[in-house]
Formats: C-alpha cells, sequence, structure tokens
C-alpha cells in the first residue's frame, strides 16, 4: 500500500493508471477512504468489471483495513449471496452496471466518478503500512467438492511476489502494463500491485476490445500485458508491429501453435504457472530465450520452490509449491504447513524446468475460468426427474474448453421435446453464463463399469452437438 503514497511523493506527476497520474490515483484513494472509514465490517465485498474508479476503490477500502471480497462479474445474483453469507459480508461496493447482481439482503454502495474523487482533496490521517499477516484481499475459488473456497490473500504474500516477479520481468521506467484480465482474479490484481510496486503506469480497460488493444500495441502505449491464450490466439495474427516487452501468458492450457506462431513474429511470451493461491505468477518462462524448451513453463519465481511428490518411474508426480507468497490455508479451513498441494500433475527436468503434464483432472478451463463439473452437476441433480448426470470438458476452438452435460430422466417419455432448452434455462437461472454448458446430451442411461461409478472417459463419444 505505501507504493502509492511513495510514488505520489516522490513522482507525482507520473502515469499511474489510465491518464491519471500517482497524485492523482493517491488523492483519489485518501478520498475514498475517508468515507469508507465509517463501515464497521471488516470484511467487504466489491463487484464491478474493471475500471479506474474500480481500482481506487479497492485500494481505498484496503487502505482502511477492508478484507475485500472481490466477485466475480459473471456470478448471478444467487451465487453472489451464497459467498456473501459464507463469509458473513454484509456490505458490497458497486459499479452501476453491477448493481442487480447485488442481493437485496445487504448493504450496497454505488461507485462514485473519479472525477468527483478529485474535487474535493482530504487529508491523509491513515496508517499506510500493513503487517505481513494482515489480509489485503479474498477470492474465492471453485474446488472440486463444486463448493467455493476462500483464499486470504496477505500482503506479506503480495510483497514477495512483486519483488520477486520484479526480478524476473524486470522493469523500465517507459513500462506500461494492459490490464484486460479482471481485477477479482490475480492475473488482473497482481498487475496492479506489481505497477504500484514498480512505480510504473498500468492501461486498465473497461471490457475487452481487440481493437483498442491493437490501438494500444501499434502506437507503443503499452509494452507489457497480460493475456490468456483465449484473447492472444485471436489478437497474435494482427499485431504488425510493436514495442512490447513481456507479454505474460497463462491461466489456461497454452497450444503449441500459439507458441509457435508467437517465436515467428518474436513476440516476447512469457509462460506463467500459477494460481490465486500463490498470488499468481509462480513459475515463468521467457519463451524466446528458451527455444529448447518450448513443452516446460519454466522455472519458480527467486524464494519459490517446485516438488514433486510421489513421483513414478518417470519422474511425475503432484506438483507442490512452497514460498512467502504461498498462502497459508483457506478461510475456516485447516491451515496449511510446508507446502502447498496445487492438485497438478507434472515433473522438473534436469535444467530445473518444470512441465505441467495435465491439470486437476476433473477441471474445466473456459477462456481462463476455472469451472468445477461437481458444481453443476449438483445444480441439475436438484432439477425435478433427474436420474443421474454428469459434465465434462469438451475442446472448444472459442474457449479452449467448454462444460458439457450428459443427463439421464427417470421417465424420458413422460417429458418435453423442449428438454434441452428447459435444463438450459435452469442451469441459467443459477449459474454464471460461463458455466452453462455448451452442450446438453439427453441419455436413456449414463454409462457405468462393473463397480457402478460413471464412465466420464466414454460420454464424449456420445456428445450431442445439436442446438436446443
Ligand atoms: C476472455 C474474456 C476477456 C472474454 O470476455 P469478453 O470478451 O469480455 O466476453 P463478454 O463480452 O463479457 O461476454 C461475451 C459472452 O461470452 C461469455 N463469456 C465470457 N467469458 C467467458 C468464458 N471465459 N468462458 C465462456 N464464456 C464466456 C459471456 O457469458 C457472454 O455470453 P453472452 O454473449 O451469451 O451473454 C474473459 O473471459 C476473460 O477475461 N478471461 C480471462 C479470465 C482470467 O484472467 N483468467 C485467469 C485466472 N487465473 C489466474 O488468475 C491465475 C493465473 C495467473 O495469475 C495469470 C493468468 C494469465 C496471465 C497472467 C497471470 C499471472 O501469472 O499473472
Ligand atoms: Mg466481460
Ligand atoms: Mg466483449
Ligand atoms: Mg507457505
Amino acid at each position: 500500500m505505501e507504493w502509492l503514497r511513495y510514488g505520489a511523493k516522490h513522482y507525482p506527476n507520473r502515469i499511474c493508471i489510465n491518464n491519471y497520474t500517482y497524485q492523482d490515483i493517491y488523492s483519489a484513494v485518501v478520498n475514498v477512504a475517508t468515507r469508507l472509514q465509517t463501515l464497521s465490517d471488516t470484511r467487504i465485498a466489491i463487484v464491478s468489471d474493471n475500471s479506474v474508479t474500480m481500482a481506487v476503490y479497492l485500494l481505498a477500502a484496503m487502505l482502511v483495513r477492508k478484507e475485500v471480497l472481490l466477485l466475480n462479474v459473471h456470478l448471478t445474483a444467487g451465487e453472489i449471496e451464497k459467498q456473501l453469507c459464507e463469509l458473513h459480508i454484509t456490505t458490497v461496493l458497486h459499479s452501476a452496471k453491477r448493481r442487480t447482481q447485488v442481493p437485496a439482503s445487504v448493504i450496497a454502495i454505488e461507485f462514485e466518478s473519479v472525477e468527483a474523487m478529485l474535487r474535493d482533496i482530504a487529508e491523509d490521517t491513515f496508517d499506510w503500512t500493513f503487517a505481513e499477516h494482515d489480509i489485503a484481499a479474498i477470492m474465492n475459488t471453485s474446488a472440486t467438492t463444486g463448493q467455493f473456497k476462500s483464499v486470504p490473500l496477505r500482503w506479506g504474500q503480495i510483497k514477495a511476489h512483486v519483488q520477486t516477479s520484479q526480478a524476473v520481468l524486470g522493469r523500465t521506467e517507459q513500462d506500461n502494463w494492459l490490464m484486460v484480465l479482471p481485477l477479482f482474479h490475480v492475473s488482473g490484481l497482481s498487475i496492479l500491485m506489481r505497477s504500484l510496486y514498480n512505480g510504473t503506469a498500468m492501461t486498465i480497460m473497461e471490457s475487452y476490445d481487440e481493437e483498442q488493444v491493437l490501438q494500444y500495441i501499434h502506437d507503443g502505449r503499452i509494452n507489457m500485458m497480460s493475456l490468456v491464450p483465449t484473447i492472444l490466439k485471436n489478437l497474435e495474427p494482427r499485431i504488425t508491429h510493436h514495442q512490447l516487452r513481456v507479454i505474460l501468458l497463462g491461466g489456461e492450457f497454452i497450444p503449441r501453435p500459439l507458441v509457435d506462431a508467437c517465436i515467428a513474429k518474436q513476440l516476447p511470451i512469457y509462460k506463467t504457472y500459477g494460481m490465486t493461491e500463490t498470488f499468481s505468477q509462480s513459475v515463468t518462462m521467457p519463451v524466446l530465450s528458451n527455444l529448447n524448451k518450448l513443452d516446460s513453463v519454466g522455472k519458480p519465481l527467486p524464494r519459490m520452490t517446485v516438488h514433486i511428490v510421489n513421483p513414478d518411474v518417470d519422474g511425475v508426480g503432484e506438483i507442490h509449491l512452497n514460498g512467502p507468497m504461498v498462502m497459508s490455508g483457506y478461510i475456516n479451513r485447516e491451515p496449511i504447513h510446508g507446502d502447498f498441494n496445487t492438485d497438478d500433475m507434472g515433473y522438473v527436468d534436469e535444467d530445473g524446468f518444470l512441465y505441467i503434464l495435465n491439470r486437476r483432472t476433473d477441471l474445466i478451463i473456459s477462456g481462463g475460468e476455472n469451472i468445477y463439473p461437481k458444481e453443476i452437476e449438483d445444480i441439475v441433480y436438484a432439477m425435478q426427474g433427474v436420474k443421474e448426470c454428469a459434465v465434462i470438458p469438451v475442446a472448444d476452438t472459442k474457449w479452449g474448453q467448454v462444460p458439457a452435460l450428459f443427463v439421464a430422466f427417470d421417465d424420458i417419455d413422460a417429458l418435453s421435446a423442449d428438454l434441452k432448452m428447459i435444463v438450459r434455462d435452469y442451469i441459467s437461472s443459477k449459474l454464471a453464463k460461463y458455466k452453462v454448458p455448451k452442450y446438453i446430451t439427453i441419455m436413456d442411461a449414463l454409462p457405468r463399469n462393473g463397480t457402478g461409478k460413471i464412465m466420464r472417459k466414454s460420454l464424449a463419444s456420445h456428445l450431442d452437438m445439436t442446438a436446443s
């Protein structure tokens, strides 16, 4: 946090976010913090698409020592209510656009404009220093069980991350980091923290706009970006010239043809492997200087260690991570002593490069959003007449993967012809759109093996790709 105050003091006129200087952002944060300090709850939530205003509100809430739950904007009001309830949160800061997603049961505080925040400069009486253990933000991640887990992001982790990330990615006075990935994921939040720490600029986009991004790249406004492959695969063919220094690429499987296309164009991609629990980037590979390691995700950041646990004869085992940027346990769950088990499988080669073989087996990653089948299955099982169901990932040219649902009903003859539509509408009313299965296959019964377990691997061959 003190990075912003330091910036306002030592380089007040330097650009911080979009066209706002360090002095502007500092003043706006102090003003908003002055208003937020009357809130008595320690934990509050924020729901907004990326904007300068959101960044200011988030930093102001952190400054007044709130533990800020960052909500995914795609969630339905019902999903949001469940998350707030679980964490006993009764106040939500929100943008005008997201007003309808804030449950009626909580106090909703709508953002004011940045201009309004800049007009009246309040006195800064805040303590900008934080203990390592203090929680800055909370992010909920989906889990195998279908229930989310709450990750506390502590200042000690954030500090360790920004220092070690800078050691790997470097820093120049001209840096301007494009933020199109959401602030409600660590992929976006880490850009804010790294740039404030580096004393450099960032460019926040309200929503993803490929034409605008291309313009920023071609006119040299930005020289760093964090992207998921879903975005880069459409962008890359259209980049004709650039001054890019770093493209941090991760969040989902990186297809080899995309890597090859970037190499052919000398685009400086850095593969990144990381997760909410490690406050983003944990293992990184600058691809252009490691052309003999193209299938690897690289080496751990300084102070991060990778352990391969229970390796088989080929050295493939569970990937465990340890270091000061790794969380020490989920909220309301057992603390983690020692290594954090990512549940991903992989191996480390003789030069210390990590290779990921498969991510958490049942995890579906759609455009960088994680989806666990169990969450969708639980919703479908609650539908009247459902006998059995299963959700599996299916490859998709746009999103990398999408969920596909296979479902059997008790009495198929009695059911309406619009069954697929009914199922889809039902799921849509409960879950964020990216979780709604793109394909729904109605079956008489799901294939089971000798022990009665649903044979998920054989489901794909039954896929019904016709629209509902
Ligand atoms: C790809 C994005 C930008 C797509 O969003 P876009 O284009 O804004 O879509 P919308 O206009 O909002 O919606 C259009 C329709 O598409 C549906 N939709 C939106 N997103 C998805 C999706 N992901 N999957 C499926 N469908 C989607 C909408 O519902 C809408 O439907 P209609 O039109 O019917 O209403 C957007 O999805 C996006 O930003 N994705 C990336 C999210 C992300 O950041 N993921 C990474 C999370 N992981 C981490 O944070 C850890 C890894 C990490 O830290 C990292 C990752 C990448 C790079 C760097 C790092 C790092 O280490 O720092
Ligand atoms: Mg969007
Ligand atoms: Mg869009
Ligand atoms: Mg630890």
